[in-house]
């Protein structure tokens, strides 16, 4: 699938050191929390739905570091990966996805709910699409209350076709709102391929019908989506209105724990694999004399003392009290 031919123009910071390190540890960290999190699973550690990003770490971490600490974040149930982005604990996603009281959610949400008041990140929602309008209530909040706050609103490619994307796009156009559409264009909404399910898959052009940018960038380079999604942030901020941009990239796993992948074939998967976002990054830290192979190793390494560790804490921590099953369903006065 083509994408915008652009030849990585870097941004002043992106030549900085600490930050490209910064962008490899936190795709890193997602690659191994989500490896030690399908181990898990399939001991029967966490209960529900399970949904990797393993492949679409470039465009996790290229959107989330866009955003200033008071952005807001909204997005789908394929989220371990912007929560870790955005700073949240490792072990306290972890605790979650276990169901535990010290999760993020307290235990209560569960791997497709993350939330953090602290960090901005208002969810982690199951239904397909259906965030999309609550992302743009925000915005609109943000605008009617005078904030330079912008929303990020993150969705897969399925949802491109729910009335609410239309609906709330439009709204978003018409009022000119502070909010950035990011979608995660891993060419599948479950076992359909994107040209199985959509007329127009260039998903990009629907921009156009909502008078709003829209851009189709390679989701797999964080560089090129930093840039892209800092792009649509200042625009954004600045009171020019939302912007659309489709983050082409791939998940290497199945849509859940739960799939067959008879969808796909075998090769199809291996070559997007080999294209991994995670080993082109490194290999281009490396080429570029930004850091050699022992200080990435030593990188990985920490990394992967702070995942153990998270699955440590979490095992460790208590089951919520059955009692407590109808706490924090309303917010207590
Ligand atoms: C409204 C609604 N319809 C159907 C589903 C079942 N469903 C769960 S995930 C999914 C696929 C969505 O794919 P996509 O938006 O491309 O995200 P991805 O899983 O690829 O990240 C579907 C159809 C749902 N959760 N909500
Ligand atoms: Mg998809």
């Amino acid at each position: 699938m083509s994408t915008e031919r652009q030849e990585a123009v870097l941004l002043p910071h992106q030549q900085d050191k600490d930050h490209l390190l910064d962008l490899y540890r936190k795709m890193f960290l997602i690659r191994r929390f989500e490896e030690r999190a399908a181990e898990a699973y399939t001991q029967g550690k966490i209960g529900g739905f399970l949904h990797l990003a393993i492949g679409e770490e470039a465009a996790n971490v290229g959107t989330i570091v866009a955003l200033r600490d008071d952005d807001d974040v909204f997005t789908h149930y394929r989220s371990h990966g912007h929560a870790l982005a955005r700073g949240m604990d490792p072990g306290a996603v972890m605790a979650e996805l276990f169901g535990k009281t010290t999760g993020v959610s307290r235990g209560r949400g569960g791997s497709m709910h993350l939330a953090s008041l602290e960090h901005h990140f208002w969810g982690g929602y199951a239904i397909v699409g259906g965030h999309i309008p609550l992302a743009v209530g925000m915005a609109l909040a943000h605008q009617y209350r005078g904030l330079d706050r912008v929303v990020l609103c993150i969705f897969g490619d399925g949802a491109v076709n729910t009335g609410a994307f239309h609906e709330a796009l439009n709204m978003a156009g018409v009022w000119k709102l502070p909010v950035v559409f990011a979608v995660s264009n891993n060419l599948y909404g479950m076992g359909t391929a994107i040209e199985r399910s959509s007329a127009v898959t260039e998903v990009y052009k629907r921009a156009a019908a909502y008078n709003m940018p829209g851009r189709r960038i390679n989701g797999n380079d964080v560089l090129q989506v930093e840039a892209a999604v800092r792009d649509a942030v200042e625009r954004a901020r600045a009171g020019e209105g939302p912007s659309l941009l489709e983050l082409v990239t791939y998940r290497f796993r199945g849509h859940s724990m739960a799939d067959a992948e008879l969808y796909r074939s075998k090769e199809e998967v291996e070559q997007y694999k080999a294209r991994d976002p995670i080993v082109a990054f490194r290999r281009r830290l490396e080429e570029q004399g930004v850091a050699d192979a022992g200080a990435l190793s030593a990188i990985e390494k920490e990394v992967e003392d702070t995942v153990e560790a998270a699955v440590r804490f979490a095992e460790e921590s208590p089951e919520p009290d059955p009692g407590t099953i109808f706490d924090y369903i309303y917010v207590n006065p």
